[in-house]
């Protein structure tokens, strides 16, 4: 079971992040020795069997000067994220920020003198967006001991040396050296003991108890649920979880993968997890410089500029609490008072039906706007199965580009006809 009471109001509230793979892996881009990797990118190393005198050697030519941590904080901002969740160390080993208890770290095996997790703290404090980690905290390709799902037999190796020479002295620099962090994502635990999962999770807690810790973490053991990478739950669930996506088909920089999803899949994606109960933790992948592909920039600013004018359908909402029928491309959220139809391109009805709900309508209105909807109330029984719809008007010329919000105001606590009537 999950630490329900450990999650934090300002992480249920969120509902949208900015996830960050971004390593030696992002210089070379998805490829190795004129090969491309057919795995996502950030795999590169284990894929392809690169040694680590030679991922080092890679590393030395790793300088990415037009890294701007004030650029990316402002994107994330802009684009309605509110949380960030910055790769500190992926699977390959390689820290992303100064780490004085191994060297295999940014600022000393590269030529770049900057300490890039340093530069994005500050900015983060400045715009008011919560910093996380990411920390990969079993595998580590690296060290002679961290696990490696591809190239090593990891029952044979001496774990607990790992996590005391690298993975614990770590996570105590990162909570340390960099500010509050208001969590840690950790991923694939593969095979580690629920022992060492709770030492992990013991030091966070120790050093920062504020600090939310994700279900990654293994055993059982975390705070709050994941799904897997861009697996949606086919139905709501009512505990607290995230789903990290990609925006194209790499979550580490690949150049040559130009499988972008548009911003009206992007916001799909975010309105399906939001109405499902979870968080949406969205991936760019910087390149070798440190620049987000402006491709992906583009999706997370059309995202937001949605976002500015539909938020309030988003943030802070929760699964609608109430059985009904909905068409393709109609998905719903709720506040108390408040019930949210996000209509999508994918419904091009001009006339939308919502059965099931009880209370009285106080009005109906596009929320980005303010107009009113006409509506029809039926209270009498049209049928045995449905005792009372409403069929909301929604002319074509009042739709906005890629979702129309329609916001229900009710009278008193939502109430509706339960699904043992509708059957
Ligand atoms: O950081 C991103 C991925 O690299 C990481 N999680 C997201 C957030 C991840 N770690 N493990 N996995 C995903 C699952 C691994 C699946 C595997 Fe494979 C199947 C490893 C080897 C075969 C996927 C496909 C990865 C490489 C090929």
């Amino acid at each position: 079971m999950v630490k329900a009471d450990q999650v934090k109001e300002w992480w249920r509230q969120a509902k949208y992040g900015m996830f960050i793979h971004w390593g030696v892996y992002s210089f070379l881009g998805g490829e190795w020795q004129g090969k491309r990797t057919p795995f996502v990118a950030e795999w590169i190393m284990a894929r392809e069997n690169i040694s680590r005198e030679d991922y080092l050697d890679v590393a030395k030519e790793f300088n990415p000067e037009d890294f701007d941590a004030d650029t990316i904080v402002a994107l994330a901002k802009k684009s309605g994220m509110k949380y960030i969740v910055y790769t500190a160390k992926h699977h390959d080993g390689f820290a992303m920020y100064h780490s004085k208890c191994c060297q295999d770290n940014i600022i000393d095996a590269t030529p770049f003198e900057r300490d890039p997790l340093k530069e994005l703290s500050s900015a983060c404090k400045k715009e008011g967006i919560k910093l996380c980690l990411y920390y990969s905290h079993a595998q580590d390709w690296l060290h002679p001991q961290g696990y490696n799902l591809v190239t090593r037999d990891n029952k044979a190796l001496d774990f607990d040396a790992y996590l005391e020479e690298k993975a614990l002295p770590q996570l105590e620099e990162l909570l340390t050296n960099y500010g509050d962090i208001g969590l840690i994502w950790f991923d694939s635990p593969i095979i580690i003991s629920k022992e060492n999962s709770q030492r992990v999770y013991d030091l966070v807690k120790r050093l920062q108890p504020e600090c939310m810790i994700n279900y990654r973490i293994g055993n059982e053991c975390g705070d709050y649920y994941c799904t897997g990478d861009n697996q949606l739950p086919s139905t709501p669930m009512d505990v607290d979880w995230e789903m990290p996506g990609t925006t194209n088909d790499s979550w580490g920089y690949k150049y040559y993968d130009h499988n972008w999803k548009d911003p009206s899949e992007t916001l799909r994606w975010l309105v399906r997890v939001n109405s499902r109960g979870g968080n949406y933790l969205l991936n760019v992948g910087p390149d070798g410089n440190g620049l987000i592909p402006a491709e992906s920039a583009n999706i997370l600013e059309e995202v937001g500029d949605w976002l500015s004018r539909n938020g309030q359908g988003i943030y802070a909402s929760k699964i609608a609490p109430m059985p009904t029928y909905v068409r393709e491309g109609v998905e719903m959220t709720y506040r108390p008072g408040k019930l949210y139809l996000h209509i999508f391109d994918q419904c091009d009805k001009e006339h939308i039906p919502l059965f099931c709900i009880k209370n009285k309508v106080k009005k109906i209105a596009i929320l980005s706007t303010g107009e009113a909807l006409t509506y029809e109330d039926r209270d009498t029984p049209v049928s045995q199965l449905h005792e009372h719809i409403l069929v909301i008007n929604l002319p074509k010329e009042k739709r906005e580009k890629y979702a129309t919000v329609i916001c229900i105001e009710i009278e008193g606590d939502l109430e509706f006809t339960t699904m043992d009537k509708l059957s």
